[in-house]
């Protein structure tokens, strides 16, 4: 295989965009895509503030490294779970975070779930029974919380997560075999901005999972290489390696999937004008919005997690 723009021996193989390229024109190739979505989907502007959620893996790593080639102002957020799992899961993928920053000169703010809250997410989640043995149900709100009061109370414009088109393709699989309208509603590029909440943005929704792994490669960035231990068995794996079966027939069927959706969703598919909007009042604690009387999920957590 060939590159398609200099002719010289191709570094990666994209069957589904019929496309090889070389090193070099494949890591100019990754941000000037980058950039055509993030205008394509209006999702920030040179001059706002962003803030990149970094978990220490590929994709979070490589979307903090693309914003900063792109010359955005991109600062990140580390979120320390406390999950060892006899593998140190939150201390390496923490250290390999700074490394990635102090080698770039970047600007990191870390969030240590025990140190601010008493407990690590394994064990806010045994405290407060939630989860049923797993504890990603709180590690979601959890996150969730965070970042936002971080995009917050640091005044940025808009918060970027680094997920790539088989994370959507597989929670939009996932929300189509049940029909869940609110969600399909919601998932896309963009969700906007509410009272007391931040824009938040996918930069890398259609990109492929392999090609964020090959980005991360060639480009030299030491990423953690395990999944969160806690992910082994999960639905959304499963959900991938279904549509990874289906991608491996027709190449190409799992971006049409992801696109044809959001086409749809543009085009007012799952609307529902006769739906009522959904209540939000500020919870009395924390000051984020919510849909419950009093205090939100999150607060409620720490607080049942602390009376045990
Ligand atoms: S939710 Fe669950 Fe993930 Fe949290 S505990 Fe790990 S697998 S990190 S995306
Ligand atoms: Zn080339
Ligand atoms: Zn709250």
């Amino acid at each position: 295989m060939k590159c398609r723009t200099c002719g010289e021996k191709a570094a990666v193989n994209m069957r589904q965009h019929k496309l090889a390229l070389c090193k070099t024109h494949y890591l100019e190739w990754v941000p000037q895509q980058t950039e055509r979505f993030i205008k394509k989907y209006a999702m920030f502007h040179r001059h706002e503030k962003i803030l990149v959620a970094v978990s220490g893996g590929k994709d979070s790593l490589s979307l903090w490294d693309i914003l900063h080639r792109l010359g955005y102002q991109a600062d990140g957020l580390y979120i320390g779970l406390g999950i060892d799992e006899g593998i140190r899961y939150s201390d390496e993928s923490r250290r390999l975070t700074e490394q990635f920053a102090a080698a770039n000169g970047l600007t990191l703010h870390v969030v240590d779930i025990e140190k601010e809250y008493g407990h690590s997410i394994p064990v806010l989640a045994e405290r407060t029974h939630r989860g049923k043995g797993k504890p990603c149900a709180v590690c979601g709100l959890a996150k969730r919380h965070e970042m936002n009061r971080i995009a917050r109370d640091l005044g940025y414009d808009v918060l970027a997560t680094g997920h790539n088109l088989d994370d959507e393709a597989a929670t939009l699989f996932g929300n189509t075999l049940t029909w869940s309208a609110d969600y399909l509603l919601r998932q896309g590029p963009v969700l906007p901005e509410t009272d007391g909440m931040a824009r938040k943005v996918k930069p890398l929704c259609r990109f492929y999972e392999k090609e964020m792994t090959a980005y991360a490669m060639l480009r030299g960035i030491e990423y953690i290489y395990d999944e969160c231990p806690f992910s082994v068995g999960s639905q959304s794996i499963y959900y991938k390696e279904l549509l990874n079966r289906l991608e491996a027939e027709r190449p190409g069927a799992k971006l049409v999937f992801y696109i044809k959706f959001l086409e749809a969703r543009q085009a007012g598919l799952f609307a529902n004008p006769q739906r009522p909007a959904v209540a939000l009042s500020a919870c009395p604690t924390c000051g984020q919005p919510t849909t419950s009387e009093g205090e939100c999920s999150f607060c409620r957590t720490i607080a049942k997690s602390a009376s045990i």
